[in-house]
């Protein structure tokens, strides 16, 4: 038996990562059988009908054991581990809505210029990468053409925060080790406004790899029914790990971050978040708030605060709806909200 990683999936047939390579499986019968449910019990005429429920059994992104039968073929006989980010329209109704396939983290990447890095837009990813409780990685690129001061000061704020930055450089190769070594373990997504270099990035992390991620999507596009509508490209060399498609970025964007929950999105905002005077505190112009005493002494980060309170007035739906712009990238949407005024 072998361990591995579905990376792909129509009903009944997975491609599944391990160590010897990709296997073809099927799914062993009584795994199959766990999905099944009566629907109607005759014992009169001594039939159960089953039925299969809808859900695919397996996603992609979970952990399987293979049984190899024949040359790159094999039988699923264990899920080890589900992906733990499975989309239901439950959470979607709750603003808490997963990623799907097993995506656990972001990556956002921006440019020191050509175009001008944006970081009220980092913000509002933040806030949804934390909804959803994935990890994020702030990449900076084209460090090769000089990093501005005032940058690497609000560089240093995020780090302090606890995120992982990496300055990276596709035409010098400059952090692509770090870079490679913060995606080893991980199913990440690339975002980031048109011409930051993404594309350029990825090739340069592993050649082709730009066009392996888009081409599963626009096949994803032709109407094939993969498990999730998404595939994961694997990253190859000793670090490992994988990079989701662009229909894997799509669905992080479905439903908003509940307003409730917005400030608690802002990480450094937690500790504050039951000192308020109010119960109820939404930390605009409340008396006895803990956020704006944190920030007035300058415990808290006031443009971090500042993009809070944008974020607050645009209300908590707004927030996934320019996640869900900012990631529709095919009409470079991102590129007006990166550059809207007041954004
Ligand atoms: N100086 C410099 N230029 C870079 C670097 N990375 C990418 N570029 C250039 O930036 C431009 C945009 O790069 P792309 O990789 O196409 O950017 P993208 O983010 O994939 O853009 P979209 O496909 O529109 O989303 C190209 O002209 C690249 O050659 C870098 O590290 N340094
Ligand atoms: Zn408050």
């Amino acid at each position: 038996m072998v361990e591995g990683l579905v990376i792909e999936g129509n009903r009944g047939q997975y491609h599944v990562e391990t160590a010897d390579g990709i296997i073809i499986c099927t799914l062993r019968g009584k795994l199959r059988k766990q999905f099944e449910y009566p629907v109607s019990q005759n014992w009169h005429h001594n039939v159960q009908r089953m039925k299969i429920k809808a859900r695919d059994p397996l996603s992609v992104g979970d952990h399987v054991r293979v049984l190899p039968t024949n040359a790159g073929n094999g039988v699923i006989e264990e899920i080890i581990k589900s992906s733990s980010h499975s989309f239901t329209r439950e959470d979607s109704k709750k603003g808490n809505v997963r990623s799907v396939a097993g995506l656990d983290q972001v990556v956002v990447v921006f440019a020191t210029r050509d175009p001008a890095p944006h970081l009220r837009l980092l913000d509002r990813f933040l806030v949804v990468a934390e909804a959803q409780e994935l990890a994020t990685v702030i990449c900076i690129n084209k460090v090769d053409l000089g990093v501005d001061d005032w940058l690497a000061a609000r560089l240093d704020v995020y780090r302090k925060l606890g995120y992982a930055v990496a300055l990276t450089s596709a035409d010098s190769g400059a952090g692509l080790g770090e870079l490679r070594g913060l995606l080893a373990g991980h199913i990440s997504a690339f975002l980031g406004s048109s011409g930051v270099g993404k594309s350029t990035l990825l090739n340069a992390l592993q050649p082709g790899l730009s066009e392996r991620v888009s081409e599963i999507s626009a096949s994803t596009h032709k109407g094939r029914h993969t498990t999730t509508g998404t595939r994961l490209v694997p990253l190859g060399g000793a670090a490992g790990g994988y990079i989701a498609d662009t229909a894997g970025i799509r669905a992080l964007a479905l439903g908003g971050v509940a307003a409730g929950r917005l400030a608690w999105c802002f990480r450094e905002f937690r500790p504050y978040l039951d000192q308020c005077s109010l119960g109820y505190c939404h930390h605009t112009s409340e008396p006895g708030c803990a956020i704006r005493a944190a920030v007035a002494l300058g415990r808290l980060d006031r443009e971090r605060y500042e993009s809070y309170q944008r974020l607050y007035q645009d209300g908590g739906d707004a927030v996934g709806k320019s996640w869900f712009d900012a990631v529709s990238s095919e009409d470079h949407r991102l590129d007006k909200l990166a550059y809207t005024p007041g954004v």
